[in-house]
């Protein structure tokens, strides 16, 4: 990318910031404008993601503990004794200590892009579970990364809570599931939850709460490319729109320009029509079979399916 090697030399930034100035730029010089859903989270967005997670509004996280919960029996009766669980993605770790707690694995191997977070919870996790061996791996799960040596003669069992497969486009999603068939290996499992389609009114009201914690989740990408990147956004002048989008089966999360105006970042400017969005989130929603049918034509088939009385959120046994 022409535009990260320039910037990189002028303001010297590192590798990881490099990255989101090619991909800022890139995508808000595209017609319609977007950005990654993976840069809300800094550690603002961090935080201001998990005051989303005990919203009212926001039924996904408490759902999905709340089935990791009443069904941890279940799970741990088709748990391998001593298997290995890979975590893709490892923020906080309370859905992890649900299983680990549950079920009796041999060791835990979190990936994630942020070493810093993920060391100090491989800490917190080995002083807890002392039997547990945890080996974390700082890396992009999205893309293909090895496993460490120690784990390769443990029976795999892959885990994907939260319902994040929902932010990959569909062909993404049947990528990343294909890509972790090959990590895991022959005979592997996955424990994935899938945030399910439901009424458009309970969808628009998580992503659209009254406390407008998820507008400030959603601005804030504004804020960190002003702070990482030295750009001039006013972020009085955009507002967040959630919509579902019913023909896609997605949440859209966009920020809205309130007026005509003119942004500068690392020496480029970015004009806004009034109105004109930047695209910053698409949140999949899935039924049962939609899911079963693109787990199947992604190497795996499901084993067992557990929802909520009500439907609202679904986890996944797979097997390769
Ligand atoms: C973390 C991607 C599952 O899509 O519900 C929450 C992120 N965005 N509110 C979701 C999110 C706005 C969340 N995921």
């Amino acid at each position: 990318n022409v535009h990260a090697a320039a910037l990189t030399q002028v303001h010297r930034f590192d590798e990881a910031t490099s990255a989101f100035a090619g991909d800022v730029i890139g995508n808000l010089s595209r017609h319609p404008k977007r950005l990654s859903p993976k840069y809300f989270y800094d550690a603002a967005g961090s935080e201001l993601f998990e005051q989303i997670t005990v919203l009212p509004e926001y039924y996904p996280t408490r759902t999905e503990l709340g089935i990791l919960r009443s069904r941890g029996d279940e799970i741990a009766a088709i748990i391998p004794k001593g298997a290995a669980l890979v975590e893709f993605g490892a923020g906080a770790t309370t859905k992890v200590r649900l299983l680990l707690e549950r079920c009796e694995f041999g060791a835990y191997v979190p990936v994630d892009i942020s070493g810093d977070f993920l060391n100090a919870q491989a800490d917190a996790l080995r002083s807890d579970f002392p039997d547990l061996a945890v080996y974390p791996v700082a890396a992009d799960f999205t893309a293909p990364f090895a496993l460490p040596a120690e784990i390769s003669g443990l029976p795999k069992v892959g885990f994907f809570p939260g319902s994040t497969l929902g932010n990959f486009e569909p062909h993404e999603a049947s990528a990343f599931l294909r890509s972790a068939r090959e990590i895991l290996g022959q005979g592997a499992q996955m424990i994935i939850g899938v945030d399910l389609e439901k009424n458009e009114r309970v969808l628009y009201d998580a992503y659209n709460d009254a406390a407008g914690v998820t507008a400030r989740f959603n601005l804030n990408v504004l804020v960190r490319i002003n702070r990482e990147l030295g750009g001039n956004f006013d972020i009085s002048g955009f507002m967040h729109r959630s919509t579902y989008n019913r023909e896609r089966h997605r949440i859209e999360m966009h920020l809205i320009a309130k007026k005509a105006q003119s942004v500068r970042i690392l020496g480029q400017n970015f004009s806004f029509r009034p109105g004109e969005s930047i695209h910053t989130e698409s949140s999949y929603k899935y039924s049962l079979e939609r899911f079963t049918a693109l787990a199947r034509q992604s190497g795996w088939s499901v084993r067992e399916s557990w929802t909520d009385a009500e439907r609202m959120f679904s986890v996944h046994a797979l097997v390769a």
